[in-house]
């Protein structure tokens, strides 16, 4: 008799605590899909290629100012021998390097000073800089990586050269395609760190066409998509440059 009793009480005891395991779940999906549906609804920080809600932009410029503080640029990214770069350097993404607007022959760099003048530059002039070598991890937000070797004149180099102080003074720095089809926005500091360098060879040759012939950028301390190939204007500005992945909704800085 007594242990129907006691047995009694601990399956109440059982029941009970079931009952409110299973509202604490249910108000738990409910917390969970209202902010979900929350986030999704809520603006976004640039329409034209879909870009992302506006918190977690806040997010990611949060990543990017702890960063950008921790470890700067002035870090260097790991070099490798030449020997160990990839003797076939893996191809990715096409956007803006189309027939359309490129005429290998009549192809300068422009580079738009803070005045409004330009500065048109053959590959001949930009070859006239010291040449050096970057062998590094290619790493693409795709998840591949591969060490390759790039060759070409430091960014720096070729900003002292041409007197590009005021410029260089600014936040950032834009770069289009000559059809203005793909473009990147780069913060200045990783611009002027000493490995990121405006290319023009790999594996000791020239570019090939679809990795950015005649001139491309090579900036180790970020991920394959700042890289852009095929250069055809250089701008400078405080505010940032349009940026064709950060459009997409990628984060802006994608550093390393
Ligand atoms: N013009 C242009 N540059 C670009 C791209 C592109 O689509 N167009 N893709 C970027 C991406 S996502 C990567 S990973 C690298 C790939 O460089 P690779 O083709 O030399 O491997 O180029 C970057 N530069
Ligand atoms: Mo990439």
């Amino acid at each position: 008799m007594k242990e129907i009793l006691v047995d009694e009480v601990a399956a109440k005891k059982y029941k009970r605590k079931s009952i409110i395991a299973f509202i604490v779940f249910f108000a738990l999906i409910a917390l969970a899909w209202t902010g979900w549906k929350w986030l999704v609804n809520q603006p976004r920080d640039n329409g034209i290629r879909g870009g992302i809600q506006k918190p977690l932009r806040k997010v990611l410029d949060l990543n990017e100012e702890v960063y950008s503080g921790l470890y700067s640029t002035k870090h260097l990214i790991k070099e490798y021998p030449r020997s160990a770069a990839a003797k076939k350097a893996r191809v990715n993404g096409d956007v803006g390097l189309g027939p359309d607007l490129f005429d290998p022959a009549a192809w300068r760099l422009q580079i738009v000073k803070a005045g409004g003048d330009t500065l048109f530059l053959t590959l001949d002039d930009i070859k006239k800089l010291p040449k050096i070598d970057v062998v590094f991890n290619f790493k693409c937000i795709e998840g591949w990586s591969q060490i390759t070797w790039w060759s070409g004149v430091r960014f720096s180099e070729l900003a002292k050269k041409y007197g590009l102080d005021v410029e260089t003074q600014m936040k950032y720095i834009g770069m289009n395609t000559p059809d203005e089809q793909y473009y990147v926005g780069v913060d200045m500091p990783s611009m002027m760190q000493p490995q990121t360098i405006l290319c023009y060879e790999l594996n000791g040759k020239p570019l090939p066409m679809n990795q950015g012939y005649p001139l491309r950028l090579i900036i180790p301390v970020k991920y394959g998509v700042k890289h852009l190939k095929r250069i055809g204007t250089i701008s400078f500005s405080n505010t940032r440059p349009p940026d064709y992945w950060a459009e997409k909704g990628y984060d802006y800085y994608t550093g390393l």
